[in-house]
């Protein structure tokens, strides 16, 4: 009898402690939230120098986690970086992967691998809630129906999105493929070719404007702000400039209020600090360098904001963060607001030569960190990483097989248990490429202007190849092509075997 009773309270313990162990081996999908800026430079942040504005949340973020002190974007711009932190492939491998107007279509594969279509697949929750700029439907869409394909279609189980940027039309936002706000009486038209008829044009109505045109931007008016491209119709569906900030904020509290008891993956891409910079007038002044300051300020009381939406919702512990921007900086971007003439020492593409549309350094290297309370330790990287490396790298995490070639699986050193980053990594400036490897950097030759005037960044292109070494001349002044040839060689064979045979000897064409 008492034997019988042993032996039953053995094979209960052992049930139990088989139990106990399965549920310590069960992977616990964290929480995952992109929080990307737009044309946010590596200068930008407190925590990388600034001094003319203050980054609070963002430095707490940034030093409570691992910094990346060499974290790329793919691109100079902007569609091409989202195009490839989302795929997890080289964005020059598809031609439409450039600035897009916002009548463009989607330019991501219906049945193409995403991140979101990867940890949906891994049982999460996700969402977009933010700057999509990746195209919709098949092209100049009806505004009035439902615009798909989309990110929905994409793997996103939700979106709230602005179409393309800012400072395009369609000035609207779109919630789950349909206008937030739309009247049927009042349809939407879309035009990126001419103007509807009788309707004001930053050309031709500057009595109207609240914000002047500096180059480009001077067709449809819209919150006194001229963008680019034509509109009409839609009004009560227009979207407040100054509320977009806040707008979007409250949207991610609802998503993660909503879906805090199940893994969820949030991707939060800011339009801050792009033009036109429209922060909430609560944040006038905040910063020494005008709206494009202040609009960082914001952004960062925003990442803030999030952090104690979590902590709020107990599930800080369980959320892994990782921060960057689309492209480096720019200062006139198309609008006078000061960014300019008020920047004085304010250095936002930190040390790096160019900025936003370079192949120059400041062009691509932006901030970078991951933030996952109680497990990323405190540190710093000098690891090579990119947003390419997301997809690859998010999946080891959630416990998934999807793998490119081009996204590396670095999972480890996003968590600092590792130091071992990427080796070589090709960047993409308004179509043109550039090969880099270790601390060198070599830019091939290409025609065009050395400098874009408007925006007053160096672009990187020249008749000679040109080759620098990071590790001595962060600033890329000394060209060491012609005293290097073996290295040169070196590199544009290894550059080659990634972009193609004979890429490096073409002399394209400058296109921006
Ligand atoms: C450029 C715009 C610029 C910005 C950029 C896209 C002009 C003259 N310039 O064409 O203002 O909108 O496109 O920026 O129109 S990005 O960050 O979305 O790539
Ligand atoms: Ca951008």
């Amino acid at each position: 009898m008492f034997l019988k009773f042993k032996l039953i309270l053995l094979i209960l313990f052992l049930t139990l402690g088989f139990a106990s162990c399965n549920q310590k081996e069960a992977p616990v999908k964290p929480n995952i939230i992109i929080v990307y800026l737009d044309d946010l430079g590596y200068g930008d942040v407190s925590y990388n120098g600034a001094t003319k504005l203050k980054t609070p949340n963002i430095d707490e973020m940034a030093l409570a986690g691992m910094r990346f002190n060499n974290g790329y974007a793919t691109s100079a711009t902007c569609t091409p970086s989202r195009y490839a932190l989302l795929t997890g492939i080289y964005p020059w491998r598809e031609k439409r992967a450039r600035i897009l107007s916002g009548t463009a279509p989607l330019i991501i594969g219906a049945e193409q691998m995403t991140i979101p279509r990867m940890l949906k697949q891994q049982g999460y929750q996700t969402a977009i809630i933010g700057k999509w700029h990746l195209g919709l439907g098949e092209g100049n869409v009806n505004w009035n129906k439902l615009v798909t394909p989309g990110p929905n279609e994409l793997g996103f189980d939700y979106s709230y999105i602005l179409a393309a940027t800012q400072d395009r039309v369609p000035t609207v936002y779109i919630e789950d493929g349909n206008v937030v706000g739309l009247d049927p009486n009042d349809p939407i038209e879309v035009n990126y070719k001419e103007n509807f008829q009788g309707e004001p044009t930053g050309l031709d109505n500057p009595e109207l404007l609240t914000m002047k045109w500096h180059h480009g931007h001077n067709s449809s008016i819209v919150n006194g702000i001229p963008r680019i491209g034509f509109m009409k119709g839609g009004e009560a569906a227009k979207w407040s400039d100054i509320d977009m900030a806040d707008h979007f904020l409250n949207g991610v509290k609802t998503f993660i209020k909503k879906h805090k008891g199940e893994p969820f993956f949030l991707y939060y891409p800011m339009q801050q600090p792009h033009v036109p910079r429209t922060p909430h007038p609560r944040f006038d002044g905040v910063s020494e360098l005008g709206p494009r300051g202040d609009a960082i300020v914001e952004a960062d009381w925003c990442l803030g904001e999030l952090k104690k939406t979590l902590e709020a919702e107990g599930i800080l512990e369980n959320t892994l963060i990782i921060f960057s921007s689309d492209n480096g900086p720019v200062l006139n971007d198309g609008y006078y607001d000061d960014a300019d003439v008020k920047n004085g020492d304010h250095s936002p593409w930190g040390p790096f030569r160019g900025g936003k549309y370079s192949l120059f350094e400041a062009g691509t290297h932006v901030p970078f960190f991951t933030y996952w309370r109680g497990k990323i330790q405190p540190g710093v990287s000098d690891a090579m990483v990119s947003q390419l490396d997301l997809l690859s790298s998010l999946a080891e995490l959630a416990g998934s097989d999807v793998r490119t070639d081009d996204s590396k699986p670095l999972m480890n050193l996003l968590m600092g248990k590792s130091d071992q980053g990427r080796e070589e990594l090709v960047i993409e400036a308004t179509s043109r490429t550039a090969y880099k490897n270790g601390s060198w950097v070599m830019i091939p030759p290409y025609k065009g202007p050395s400098k874009n005037n408007m925006v007053k960044i160096e672009l990187g292109n020249d008749n000679e190849y040109q080759l620098y070494n990071l590790a001595q001349d962060i600033g890329q002044q000394n060209n060491l092509a012609k005293s290097h040839p073996e290295k040169l060689q070196e590199m544009l064979t290894d550059f080659e075997k990634v972009r193609g045979q004979g890429y490096g000897k073409t002399k394209k064409l400058e296109l921006k």
